[in-house]
């Protein structure tokens, strides 16, 4: 399967920028906004551009340049996306002149660093919006974002809805950042290749300030590997982590959520002795990165499949693929993301959001599928869905459909449906990736 890795191009990419994207901009920016009318965009730099990633972006911009009509010439008036959504207190739409950049983790200060892990910290700090009676696990802000997921695990995954529930959540979260704790810097993702060679120590894994924090203490765990993949897929064992998090930003982070179907064996099941999944649970935070899933799983052929082989070049395929393909043994980026994280509740499919990694983790993936939908210029793959509203269809139900509504609990009481959520520059949303 590896070997065939990369394939000719079949999607319709520009080869070639339009003037106004190629041309030298001014000076020094910052890159937190761009212009996407103006088409301020950095000039393109090879030498910045280690594994093909670059490139790949700059034509998903200039393609969605053409979408929005703004890629010819500069006598084009400012055009907003049209903001169709008429739900409850949105709206506004997106000004294309002031499009959000969300950055590479590598690419932050490590003043936007720290404020961005600190704004995580804060919204740990809040009270939750939950009704202590129908979710007593969740204790703070932070948790309501575990709490949601956690309640609809089994038809947010492996659905029709994934791809889109979680580029609402993971906007929503960055909304709270921003909105209850003044978090002002770009929403970050981890480019798993920049790890995938050595997870830890790395820049997104470190026991520095300026890291998501150190692996797990080592304690013995796992002795016969970490099941992924409901148990089709076998780690192998690493001797390394699986204790509490120690060091950087999230040292003493308290869990209190889950886990609902762990995958280390330091840590039982909270519905282990009667009690429900929602109890309260207060545990440290731990980890146990593998070195094995990254440098195995995450490396830069592995998107670029996802992104250029035409066996992938509809929305079934492709996610399933991104997802995961346990039955054949291939974890997928997804699942094998979050098993370069590991540990509780890293490991959990239900109750992964506990630990802060998550983020620019999905951050990751909801930027493999802003690539994938706009490396094709027609524009034809934002309506694409496919599969069903339960989790492997099972229990077998109905196909999922655009019309589908996705709430959030008490994270926010916005419902949008799954054709609100298709593009990043409409509906509640407003921002590229670069
Ligand atoms: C590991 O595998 C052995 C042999 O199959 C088994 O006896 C043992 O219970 C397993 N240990 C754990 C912790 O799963
Ligand atoms: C973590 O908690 C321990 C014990 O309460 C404390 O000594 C330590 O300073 C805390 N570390 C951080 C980074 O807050
Ligand atoms: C559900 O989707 C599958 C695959 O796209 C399709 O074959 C099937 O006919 C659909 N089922 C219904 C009831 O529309
Ligand atoms: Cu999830």
């Amino acid at each position: 399967m590896l070997s065939k890795l990369l394939f000719g191009t079949a999607v319709a990419v520009s080869t070639l920028l339009p003037a106004s994207l190629a041309a030298p901009g001014p000076a020094k920016r910052d890159l937190n906004t761009i212009d996407l009318v103006a088409g301020d965009l950095p000039p393109y730099d090879p030498a910045q551009d280690e594994d093909g990633f670059l490139r790949l972006t700059y034509d998903a911009i200039a393609n969605l340049r053409e979408q929005k009509n703004l890629g010819k010439g500069k006598g084009k008036a400012k055009r907003k996306c049209n903001g169709k959504g008429k739900g409850k207190g949105k709206g506004k739409g997106c000004d294309l002149t002031k499009v959000k950049v969300r950055r590479n983790w590598k690419s932050l200060s490590n003043e936007e660093k720290k404020k961005y892990t600190g704004a995580i910290n804060c919204l740990h700090s809040k009270p939750s919006r939950y009704d202590p009676a129908e979710v007593p696990g969740a204790l703070n802000r932070y948790d309501d974002f575990v709490a949601v997921h956690l309640i609809q695990t089994r038809t947010i995954h492996a659905t029709a809805n994934f791809l889109h529930w979680h580029r609402y959540f993971i906007w929503l979260f960055e909304e709270a950042l921003k909105e209850e704790c003044g978090y002002d810097g770009p929403f970050p993702y981890w480019h798993w290749p920049d790890t995938a060679a050595q997870p830890y120590p790395s820049i997104v894994f470190n026991d520095g300030e300026f890291g998501l924090g150190g692996n797990g203490e080592n304690v013995p765990h796992n002795p016969n590997g970490t099941l992924m993949g409901g148990g089709l897929i076998v780690i192998p064992v690493e001797n390394s982590g699986g204790g509490c998090v120690t060091t950087g930003p999230f040292a003493n982070f308290t869990v209190n959520l889950g886990p609902i179907a762990p995958t280390l064996d330091l840590v039982p099941p909270v519905t282990v002795g009667g009690q429900p999944p929602l109890t309260p649970n207060p545990r440290c935070l731990r980890r146990a990165i593998s070195q094995w899933t990254a440098s195995t799983w995450t490396t830069a052929p592995h998107i670029l499949e996802l992104l250029e082989n035409p066996a992938f070049s509809t929305i079934g395929p492709f996610q399933s693929r991104l997802q995961g393909d346990f039955p054949n043994g291939f974890p997928g980026v997804h699942a094998a993301g979050h098993f370069t994280i590991g540990g509780d509740p890293g490991g959990d499919l239900f109750a992964a959001p506990g630990d802060p990694a998550f983020w620019v983790h999905h951050a990751q993936v909801d930027r493999v599928w802003w690539l994938w939908q706009l490396l094709d210029a027609s524009g034809a793959r934002y309506d694409q869905v496919a599969g069903t509203i339960t989790m492997l269809n099972d229990p077998p139900s109905r196909n999922g459909t655009l019309d589908d509504i996705i709430e959030m609990g008490a994270v926010t009481d916005v419902t949008l449906k799954m054709k609100e959520l298709v593009s990043t520059v409409d509906g509640p949303f407003c921002y590229i990736y670069l």
